[in-house]
Formats: structure tokens, C-alpha cells, sequence
């Protein structure tokens, strides 16, 4: 079944522009068909003359960061007819994204969506690919969310959000990163989360780059989402790769609607001069990523972010999860010891660990590494950057800061405070898994 990607915004392009490389290369990289079969079939078709063309909608209301994906040169293409631009961006503002482009734009941008989802033989579903900070990916990014919920309600949908730096590099960001989970939260049926500190902290202290650059971050948050999404066999798909990307994530992950925000971390990183001299062990490595779990860290220990305030949370108390998906690739996967990723103190007592752990496998090495272990996680561990968004925008609404410019195209105050209830809806309920119902 094939995924129609739709990327928005510069921070939306720049990124889907990786995943799609990583996954052509990842599949390019062997011999292995029935793989590649499946995997090509999510995400790319190809076209009269061969080549293989991505399955993606391009969205920006600037047009630089288009232009740049159209005519980079890769050994896959985009569709030149599949893209949007208009020339100037929605400067930082949700609400010029979610109240004005979104709208006046409507109909050119579900028309482009419609032909891809025309090209393909099984939707599975889509994958909006945003920032939740700037003006574009998050305005007319929950724009688009809400029309392909509308336009295609029993497809699957599952959304991808790059969080902001937490010192913030725009003072509004906090504001566009709540408008946007008060709405995507409840139209997607997942969130797949990358924090833009977290990936900047892997290329620095893991990846020891010495100038992280955006192309770095990206590279590693094309990783993480790629070793997710290329097909790999379920407990119970006797054999054959999983047919239903998508819907297979949501239904081990998030079938509940109050909790729908999945973090992803990844094991091992490793410096391009190291790979040669490095052996991977299964044990060590799913040690490390247990470890990650149980104290909610996303990078591997040693380097990890030191835990400064775990807000509604008792000190000290472990992260629990409500379910979790452990993904492995590469050599000897099936004979690989998985068990203590179902011990019963990293869970909620909402269900049982048999049923709260997935276990997908793919005894193909992937992106060069060989082996990888991925955990996405639906858990408390994003608790505490959602926290410091709302908290940050709360300084600003208390004063009133800056409402006017949202104001002007339509978003009031009274949005504003049933966003920040609703999200503070979000973390009481993952406060609640622990049992801390503060
Ligand atoms: N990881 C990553 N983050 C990015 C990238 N580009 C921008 N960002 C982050 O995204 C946020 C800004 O969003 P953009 O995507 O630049 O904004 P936009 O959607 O184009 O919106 P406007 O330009 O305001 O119309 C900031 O938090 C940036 O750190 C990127 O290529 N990779
Ligand atoms: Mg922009």
C-alpha cells in the first residue's frame, strides 16, 4: 500500500526531500527484492520512462525551498506538476497559514493530493510533514489536515512535526506550536515527533559533527522516520512485509484519542570514520534503548539530556508508556532476546505488556548500519518540551503579547484559551499513566 507524503512549508520540503533519499538509497543499497518492491510501492511510482517519481504533494508559500527539491539532482525524482508555491510565506504566523493561504489556496493544493492518491493502486494513507513553528507548515499544514480528514475519512493519517528548539529562534513559535496540536491532535491519528534539541544534540555529541547544520538534523530525522516506515514483518504477517504502513503504526501505538503523541528514538549513532571499526551486539544495543525509555531520554546514555524538570511527573519516577513499537533491522533479528521491552514497570496498567509492545522485524541491515534498533514510543517521555511550549506561551498570553497579529486574520483570545486547555488537557492525561493525576 502506498503513502502519499505531503510536505509543507520549508521545514516540511527540506525534510521530506531527505526521507524520500534515505529511503531510495536504503533500498538501492542491496539485492533484496521482494523489499524494495515494497518499499518503492509506499513510496514512489514510476513513470513512463522508468524513473522513479515520489508519491508527494509539495506546499510553500515561498518559493525557494520548491525550486531548490525540483532541481536538485537525485537518483529519484519529484513530480514538477505536483507542487504549490505562492511567493511570499506567512511570516511566522499560524494564523495567515490556517485562516487566509489555507483557505484561498484550498481547492489548487486538494487537487494536486487528489491526483496522487489517484496513482496509487492501495492508499494506505497520508503523512503531512511540518514544522509546528513557523507560519506555513503549521497554519496551512492543520489547514491541509483538516481537508484530507474531511476529503478522505477512512484513509489513515498520521502526521510528522518538527518541534522548535526550545530557546526558540522566533518569539512566537510557542503560539504556533499550540494552535497547531489544539487542532492536529484531534484530526491526525498520530503524531510522530521529532524536537529539533534532541536531533541537534545526536549530531554533535554522537555524530561528533563539529558545525551542526540543518542538512545534518535532517538527515538524522529522515533516518529515524525511515527506519519506521520502510516495510519490515509484524508478529503476524507470516512472512510477507506489512501491507498497511500506516495503519499498522496507529493500531499498535495510538488507538486511544486522548493519546496520540509518538516519540522516536533510535539506536546506534554512529560518526561515517567509525562505521568500519564498529561491531554491533543486539544485547548492548537494546540495552541502551531500554535504558533510554525507562528514564525517557532520546539520545543514548552517557550523552543523554540531563532530566532538569520532569513537570507533572513525581521527581525521579519513570517514564511510562501506554504502548510501544520496537523495530529492528539487520542481521539476526529473529533470533534476537526482545523480552525486557515487555517488562510491566515500563507500562501503564491500562493493558497488559503483551499487548502494549509491538515487535516489528526486517532481517535487511538499514542506511548502511547493520544493524539498527528503533523505538517509537507513545509514553510521557514528550511531556516535558510540551510543557516548556505551553508555559512559554503562556508568559506571552499573559500579557497579551503579540494576539493582535492573530487577531487580525481571525484567531481571538478565547481560541488562544481553549488551546492552552486543550493542551493542557493533553498532559494531564499523560500524567495520569503514572498514576499522578496533579
Ligand atoms: N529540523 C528542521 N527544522 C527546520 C527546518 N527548517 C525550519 N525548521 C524549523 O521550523 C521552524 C520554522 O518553520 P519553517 O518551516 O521555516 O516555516 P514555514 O512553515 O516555512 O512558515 P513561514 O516561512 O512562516 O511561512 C523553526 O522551528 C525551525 O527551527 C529544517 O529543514 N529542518
Ligand atoms: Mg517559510
Amino acid at each position: 500500500m502506498s503513502i502519499v507524503t505531503v510536505q509543507l512549508g520549508q521545514c516540511g520540503n527540506q525534510i521530506g526531500l531527505e526521507l524520500f533519499d534515505n529511503i531510495f538509497n536504503d533500498c538501492q543499497a542491496g539485492h533484496r527484492t521482494t523489499f524494495s518492491t515494497a518499499s518503492w510501492e509506499r513510496f514512489f511510482h514510476q513513470s513512463q520512462h522508468g524513473d522513479f517519481v515520489a508519491r508527494a504533494v509539495l506546499i510553500d508559500m515561498e518559493p525557494k525551498v520548491i525550486r531548490q527539491n525540483l532541481s536538485r539532482p537525485t537518483k529519484w525524482k519529484y513530480e514538477q506538476a505536483s507542487s504549490f508555491n505562492q511567493r511570499q510565506g506567512c511570516g511566522n504566523n499560524w494564523a495567515d497559514g490556517f485562516c487566509v493561504q489555507g483557505p484561498a489556496h484550498s481547492d489548487v493544493m486538494e487537487n494536486l493530493v487528489r491526483r496522487q492518491v489517484e496513482r496509487c493502486e492501495r492508499l494506505s494513507g497520508f503523512l503531512p510533514v511540518m514544522s509546528v513553528a513557523g507560519g506555513t507548515g503549521s497554519g496551512v499544514g492543520t489547514f491541509v489536515t483538516q481537508r484530507l480528514r474531511d476529503s478522505y475519512p477512512k484513509s489513515f493519517l498520521v502526521n510528522h512535526l518538527t518541534w522548535p528548539y526550545s530557546q526558540g529562534e522566533t518569539v512566537v513559535q510557542n503560539y504556533n506550536s499550540l494552535l497547531t496540536l489544539r487542532h492536529v491532535y484531534q484530526l491526525s491519528d498520530a503524531l510522530l515527533v521529532q524536537e529539533n534539541d534532541v536531533v541537534h544534540r545526536i549530531c554533535g555529541q554522537l555524530l561528533r559533527l563539529k558545525h551542526v547544520s540543518v542538512n545534518h538534523i535532517n538527515k538524522v530525522i529522515a533516518h529515524h522516520l525511515g527506519a519506521v516506515l520502510q516495510p519490515a514483518l509484524t508478529a503476524d504477517s507470516h512472512g510477507v512485509y506489512s501491507r498497511n504502513p500506516l495503519g499498522e503504526l496507529v493500531s499498535c501505538l495510538a488507538s486511544h484519542c486522548e493519546y496520540r503523541l509518538l516519540s522516536i528514538s533510535s539506536v546506534p549513532h554512529i560518526p561515517a570514520p567509525s562505521m568500519a571499526y564498529s561491531t554491533f551486539h543486539w544485547p548492548v544495543m537494546l540495552k541502551h534503548l531500554r535504558q533510554m525509555l525507562a528514564s525517557s531520554s532520546k539520545m543514548e546514555e552517557g550523552n543523554s539530556r540531563q532530566v532538569c524538570e520532569r513537570p507533572r511527573r513525581l521527581p525521579g519516577s519513570p517514564n511510562v508508556s501506554l504502548a510501544n513499537l520496537l523495530v529492528l533491522r539487520g542481521k539476526d533479528v529473529f533470533t534476537t532476546e526482545t523480552g525486557d521491552f515487555g517488562d510491566a514497570a515500563l507500562y501503564s496498567d491500562w493493558l497488559a505488556p503483551k499487548d502494549a509492545l509491538s515487535v516489528w522485524k526486517s532481517p535487511v541491515a538499514f542506511n548502511k548500519y547493520e544493524k539498527t534498533a528503533t523505538l517509537v514510543s507513545n509514553s510521557q517521555a514528550l511531556m516535558e518540551p510540551l510543557d516548556h511550549i505551553v508555559r512559554k506561551a503562556w508568559n506571552l498570553f499573559a500579557s497579551r503579547a503579540f494576539i493582535h497579529h492573530y487577531s487580525k486574520f481571525g484567531v481571538s483570545e478565547e481560541d488562544f484559551l481553549d488551546s492552552f486547555a486543550f493542551v493542557e488537557q493533553i498532559l494531564s492525561s499523560y500524567g495520569q499513566l503514572g498514576g499522578n493525576t496533579s
